[in-house]
C-alpha cells in the first residue's frame, strides 16, 4: 500500500488529499507534527531529504515528494477520473498551467508569507529575510491578477474541467488569503473561482 506523509491544516498536503479523494485511492496515512518541527527532524528527513510535506512512498519503497510529481504518479496509477488531461494537448496545457502557477503565483505568495507574518515560525527552518516579504507579496499579487485575466469565461484554471492544478492551487491560495494575503476583490474571476472551489464536494469539504 502507498504510505502518505501528511499534516492536518497544511495546504500542500491538502492538494494531495484532494487528488486521493477524487480518485478514490486508499493510502496508509502517517501524520507528521509540522508545527512542532517533526518534518525537519532526522527521522522524517530520512524519508524526504527536503524535509517537507507531502511525501508519498510507493509499495516498492520509492519516495515521491512535490505535489506535481505525486499528482503525475497518482494519475498513472489510477487514470480515472482524469485530472491531468485525456489527450496530449490537454496534458500539456494542464502541466503548463501548473508550472505557471508554481512560479508566478504560489511560490511568490508563499515567500510573501514566510518572509513576513511567517518569519518567526520559519526562521529556524530556512533562510528568512523580512526585507523581501512585501516585494514577494506584490509579485504574487501580479501573478494572481494575471491568472484572473486567464480565467475569464472559465470555471477552473485549465478551462471547464477541474484538474490537479485546482487541487493544488485552491488550498494554497485559500490558506495564504487567510494568514497573509487576502484576495483583492478587484479580481472578480478569482473571487468567483474561490467560491466555486469552496462549494466543491471534495475541495471544499475540509477547512484550512
Ligand atoms: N514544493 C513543495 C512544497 C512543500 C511545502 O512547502 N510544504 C509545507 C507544508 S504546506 C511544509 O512542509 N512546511 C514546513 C516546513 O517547510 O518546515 C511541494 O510541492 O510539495
Amino acid at each position: 500500500m502507498l504510505k502518505f506523509y501528511t499534516a492536518p491544516m497544511a495546504p500542500n498536503p491538502r492538494a494531495v488529499e484532494n487528488i486521493l479523494a477524487i480518485k478514490g485511492i486508499e493510502v496508509e496515512t502517517i501524520s507528521v507534527d509540522l508545527l512542532g518541527g517533526e518534518n525537519r527532524g532526522d527521522a522524517f528527513v530520512g524519508v524526504n531529504p527536503a524535509g517537507q510535506l507531502p511525501a508519498l512512498v510507493t509499495p516498492e519503497g520509492q519516495v515521491i515528494a512535490e505535489v506535481a510529481a505525486i499528482a503525475e504518479y497518482l494519475e498513472e496509477l489510477k487514470p480515472d477520473p482524469v485530472l491531468i488531461g485525456s489527450t496530449a494537448a490537454e496534458r500539456a496545457h494542464s502541466r503548463m498551467r501548473m508550472r505557471q502557477m508554481d512560479y508566478l503565483v504560489l511560490s511568490p505568495m508563499m515567500m510573501g508569507y514566510r518572509h513576513s507574518e511567517g518569519a518567526e515560525f520559519f526562521g529556524s527552518r530556512m533562510r528568512i529575510d523580512p526585507a523581501i516579504g512585501a516585494t514577494m507579496k506584490l509579485i504574487g499579487h501580479d501573478g494572481l491578477s494575471w491568472l484572473d485575466t486567464q480565467m475569464e469565461g472559465h470555471d477552473f484554471i485549465c478551462g471547464d474541467q477541474l484538474t490537479f492544478v485546482d487541487c493544488a492551487v485552491y488550498p494554497l491560495v485559500l490558506f495564504l488569503s487567510k494568514v497573509s494575503q487576502p484576495i483583492d476583490p478587484e479580481m472578480k474571476n478569482i473571487t468567483h473561482y474561490m467560491a466555486r472551489c469552496a462549494s466543491h464536494e471534495v475541495l471544499g469539504a475540509k477547512s484550512l
